[in-house]
């Protein structure tokens, strides 16, 4: 019988509780700081634990993450080296692919001119490119970056993803390798990032990819904080070569009140929303690791730590 012990400075432990508590009765779930016995602990459910905690755990065999991205784990080098598997799963990926299309549509379909309109009582019809001949540019073809691409595809729009290896995906262009990110970058009127944040793909948003973009590109940008240069972005909204930017993560979470992006015309912000662990949703990943773990078969979606994700 498995005793899980959840950390997460964020997360609803007790929905967590509920919903495991429905796929696995037997289960004995602790919440931090009142983890009992250490010795007894055998599986993390975590979140941003602070360094240290799972180390202090000596017959720890699993860590589950509540994350998708893992790399504030990876950040800490007292990690116990055992199996860290990472938050895969369908009301997520949903969640995330309804994202990138709500912001894609949002400037497409000029929302934002239109909200304004309304308030001013203006009745005027601004146009729009149709999405065939929009295109929209993808970083990460993973879960996340895939299902965002099949969400776009039907759409009409024109999709073009790029990934670490070669990849088919019906639909979609895909590209990988330095000379895919120049001629996706080439031809993305939508550069979504969706990549995971990892010493290659750090400030990965910067000048001199957007100055490859087309002239009034957009930046979507819902996998880290650290993958954008902020200052670069603002240079580049401020010359009017980039359109606008949707940012749903940021180098410093809560985003400082005073950041500029706070009331940027052209930046829209979200607190870090574009793709939520919901337990209901995501309690069936968490059971079927549990349940592969305790009976030995093979885990699913284990991170690879020398690459860091
Ligand atoms: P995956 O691991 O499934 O996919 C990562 C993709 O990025 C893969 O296609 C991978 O290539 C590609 N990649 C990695 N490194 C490179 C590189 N150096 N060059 C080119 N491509 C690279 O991750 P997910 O799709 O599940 O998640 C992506 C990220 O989204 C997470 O790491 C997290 O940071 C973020 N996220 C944000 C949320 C939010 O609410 N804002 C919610 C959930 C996640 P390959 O396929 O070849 O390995
Ligand atoms: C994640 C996140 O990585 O919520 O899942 O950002």
């Amino acid at each position: 019988m498995t005793t899980l012990l959840f950390v997460s400075p964020t997360d609803n432990s007790e929905a967590w509780r509920g919903e495991i508590a429905k796929r696995l009765p037997d289960l004995e779930f602790r919440v931090w700081p009142d983890a009992g016995d250490p010795a007894a602990i055998d599986c993390a459910l975590v979140w941003k634990p602070p360094p240290g905690v799972l180390a202090g755990l000596p017959n720890l065999r699993l860590i589950l993450s509540l994350g998708a991205g893992v790399e504030p784990l990876l950040a800490d080098p007292t990690l116990p080296d055992v199996p860290l598997v990472r938050m895969v799963a369908d009301g997520l990926t949903e969640d995330m692919a309804a994202y990138a299309v709500l912001q894609v549509l949002r400037w497409q379909r000029k929302v934002d001119a239109y909200t304004e309109q309304q308030r001013a009582g203006v009745w005027k019809q601004l146009g729009h490119r149709p999405a065939s001949e929009v295109r929209v540019g993808i970083l990460g073809l993973g879960v996340l970056g895939e299902a965002a691409a099949r969400a776009l595809t039907p759409l009409g729009f024109q999709v073009v993803g790029w990934s670490r290896s070669a990849k088919e995906i019906r639909g979609v262009e895909t590209l990988h390798g330095e000379d895919g990110l120049v001629a996706l970058a080439a031809r993305s009127d939508f550069l979504v990032c969706l990549l995971p944040l990892t010493d290659q793909t750090r400030g990965i948003l910067n000048a001199k990819l957007f100055a490859t973009l087309p002239q009034g590109a957009v930046v979507i940008n819902a996998a880290r904080g650290g993958h954008l240069v902020e200052a670069d972005l603002l240079a580049a909204l401020e010359s009017g070569h980039l359109g606008g930017a949707s940012l749903d993560v940021f180098a410093e979470e809560p985003l400082p009140s005073g950041h500029p992006f706070w009331t940027h015309p052209k930046v829209h912000v979200t607190p870090h929303v574009a793709g939520i662990t919901h337990p209901s949703r995501c309690a069936d990943h968490i059971a079927d690791a549990i349940r592969r773990a305790e009976t030995g078969q093979p885990l699913l979606h284990v991170v690879e730590r020398g690459r860091g994700y």
